[in-house]
């Protein structure tokens, strides 16, 4: 299993809103999730600079790309006025570089 780790902008202001989404995510988007290879997806908040840090165990090389799909598309169009997101209301996304890990 493969972790991946990134990090998302939430707007100031919105953390409630955001887990309030989170808390009431769509099964269908949770089955996609499922069916790309991601086995665990946790997100935590950074109060001091707005940061969301997701956490994902993908299995099989990672999981594919969402872009195009019609679901995913929904809810990045959905979640878009809490994120800070690219023209295609994708939420930016940064890799994290992993420079430990307890041997
Ligand atoms: C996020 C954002 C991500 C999505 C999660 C479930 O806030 O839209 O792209 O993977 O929700």
């Amino acid at each position: 299993m493969e972790q991946v780790v990134f990090k998302m902008k939430l707007k100031s202001g919105f953390k409630a809103e955001y887990k309030r989404r989170h808390d009431k995510i769509w099964p269908e988007l949770v089955a996609l999730l499922k069916e790309s290879g991601i086995k665990k997806y946790d997100i935590f908040f950074d109060e001091q600079t707005d940061s969301l840090i997701a956490v994902q165990y993908v299995e099989n090389g990672g999981a594919t790309s969402l872009a195009g799909n019609p679901i995913m598309t929904r809810w990045w169009e959905y979640m878009a006025d809490l994120m800070e997101t690219n023209p295609d209301k994708s939420p930016v996304v940064v890799g994290l570089e992993n420079v430990f890990s307890m041997p």
